[in-house]
């Protein structure tokens, strides 16, 4: 009964500050305590999936003989909207299973996945009451994000949208395209906001809680800043906690992904790339990468980056302070490609021996590495390095330069028994013996427990 009074007068509160007319919240004011408290999730996290999923993965990347579309089929082909709207009638993706993909994740060590709730087609993966354009004009009568936000629940996976801010579909988006013979009239981007934050509180709204609403397709003139300002105020006024990305503005600084200054939103997005350093405490980072060179599905790539690859991209994310976000483009019958679900299990076999050494770390105190890369983690007095070593030493030694703290502890994370490594400190650093074989080619994992605070010259 309390709670409900509480709710309730809650409730009111906001109605009567509505109808007084009192301005809307700017959260852009945030103070850094509170920042650090929303951001800390995605901080600790340091590895999530990302899924490019939609009609265009019906041509799965072929038309007239090419074979390199993916997601920007539409856009690419420059095919008629009226005719890349008959795909949606052909996408029937009967093999979907949410719990398997949140499995797939999990067991990767993925701590959060982003599907495109829209991207730049327009098409909506959910079924949206603000346009037909969506799961619903498909033979598909369910609503996979319903399915994915119950099943990472269950796996306490966190669910986060990407949602594409422009829409090559709607015939309001500012930049309409010649091809979209469906558009009538002149288009009116307030209106497109209109629609847009109506589709925005459905996702924000209706599929509980979510991490990230990650914004992309910012880049075209229609889209202001001042108009990224009003759409962050939006989705933080639905839900506070979330976290938005730095598209929902116009500050990215193309797929370097970092804020030229003025920027809005919570954190940087490299594409495609990792920054050559990390960016200091408080300067969050996320970069997303395809697994081979498409987002969305295409069947003749084959292009597949090797674990190894993969797994040092996400430690050299990690030693810089920044989260790898890895991405997956299923099929249009709802499946995983089979070289991604063979690399997210051998990524996971990785992670289930050295997860201690990324979910919760924060970037190098060292400013490069010759052998590898380096984490860190700071438990109240104890301070911990985990070497990641991608290039094991032939005489066994691996010299740690500049570090002058004393150690407690030296160690394999892979050896269970935790047997101590011999330590011997010079002016160079701190040296280490290795044995002769790594227990990981791909990355092998050295901890460094400090007996005192973290010195390095
Ligand atoms: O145009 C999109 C592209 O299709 C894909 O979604 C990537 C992933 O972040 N973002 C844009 C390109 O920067």
């Amino acid at each position: 009964m309390k709670r409900t009074l509480i709710r309730l007068s809650a409730l009111l509160f906001t109605l009567h500050a509505s109808l007084a007319g009192s301005p809307p919240k700017d959260f852009t004011q945030e103070n850094p305590e509170q920042r650090a408290q929303r951001m800390a999730w995605f901080n600790a996290a340091r590895f999530g999936m990302f899924i490019h999923w939609g009609v265009y993965s019906v041509p799965a990347g072929e038309w007239q003989g090419k074979t390199n579309y993916g997601e920007w089929f539409m856009e690419e082909t420059k095919m008629p909207v009226s005719q890349y709207e008959n795909y949606a009638r052909q996408f029937n993706p009967v093999k979907f299973d949410a719990k398997a993909w949140v499995r797939l994740a999990k067991d990767a060590g993925m701590k959060y996945i982003v599907i495109t709730s829209k991207h730049h087609d327009g098409f909506g993966l959910w079924p949206s009451a603000q346009t037909d354009w969506s799961i619903k004009s498909t033979p598909f009568h369910r609503d996979p994000l319903a399915e994915l936000a119950t099943a990472c629940k269950q796996a306490g996976i966190t669910l986060c949208f990407y949602h594409s801010i422009m829409d090559w579909h709607h015939p309001d988006w500012g930049t309409r395209r010649a091809w979209n013979d469906l558009a009538t009239g002149t288009p009116d981007m307030d209106r497109y906001v209109d629609y847009m934050k109506a589709q925005i509180k459905e996702l924000i709204t209706g599929y509980g809680p979510l991490g990230i609403l990650w914004f992309d397709g910012e880049w075209e003139k229609p889209w202001t800043h001042e108009r990224g300002v009003d759409l962050y105020n939006y989705v933080r006024a639905l839900q506070p906690n979330i976290i938005v990305n730095n598209r929902v503005g116009k500050g990215r600084t193309g797929m370097g992904g970092m804020d030229k200054g003025q920027g809005v939103g919570d954190y940087g997005t490299p594409e495609q790339e990792i920054p050559p350093t990390g960016f200091g405490p408080g300067v969050a980072w996320e970069s997303c990468m395809t697994m081979n060179k498409h987002w969305g599905y295409n069947k003749n790539d084959q292009n597949w980056k090797s674990t190894e690859v993969l797994v040092r991209n996400l430690v050299d994310c990690a030693s810089k302070g920044g989260n790898y976000l890895l991405n997956i483009g299923p099929t249009s019958e709802g499946l995983f490609p089979p070289a991604s679900v063979e690399r997210l299990g051998e990524i996971g076999k990785w992670m289930k021996v050295n997860r201690e050494a990324v979910y919760g770390t924060t970037a190098s105190p060292f400013p490069k590495l010759p052998w590898g890369r380096c984490t860190k983690k700071v438990q109240g007095k104890s301070t911990t390095l985990f070497l990641h070593v991608f290039d094991w030493p032939a005489d066994g030694k691996l010299l740690v330069p500049g570090l002058k703290s004393s150690v407690s502890k030296v160690y394999l994370l892979a050896d269970k028994k935790h047997t101590a490594l011999k330590t011997l400190s010079s002016g160079a650093g701190l040296g280490i013996s290795l044995p002769a074989q790594a227990p990981d080619a791909r990355s092998s994992t050295v901890v460094v427990k400090l007996r005192e605070e973290l010195r390095v010259e």
